[in-house]
C-alpha cells in the first residue's frame, strides 16, 4: 500500500493534536537534512502554505529556526489554517 508524503503528514498532524510524541515523528518528516532543526526553507517545502511570518511567530528564541520545542506551535498553526478540508 502506498501512502503519499502529504497524506502521511496530514495524518501525523491530526494525531499530533492530541498526542505529544507524534510531534517528534512529524518533526522528523519536515527536518529532511536531519540536523535537528527546521529551517524556513524546509517549512516552505514540506509544510504547504506556511510562510515566514508564521515561522517567526513560533520562533521563540529568535534564531530563525524551528527547534523541536517550537514545533508544536508551528504544527498547530498548520493544522488550523492549512488542514486538508477534503475529507
Ligand atoms: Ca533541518
Ligand atoms: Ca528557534
Amino acid at each position: 500500500m502506498r501512502i503519499t508524503a502529504a497524506g502521511w503528514f496530514a495524518a501525523a498532524l491530526a494525531m499530533a493534536v492530541s498526542t505529544g510524541p507524534v510531534h517528534a515523528i512529524a518533526f522528523a518528516r519536515v527536518d529532511r537534512n536531519e540536523n535537528g532543526v527546521i529551517s524556513p526553507e524546509e517549512v516552505s517545502r514540506y509544510m504547504n502554505g506556511m510562510n515566514p511570518v508564521q515561522i517567526r511567530k513560533c520562533d521563540r528564541n529568535r534564531d530563525g529556526l524551528i527547534e523541536p520545542d517550537e514545533f508544536p506551535c508551528l504544527a498547530s498553526i498548520y493544522d488550523l489554517f492549512y488542514r486538508d478540508t477534503k475529507r
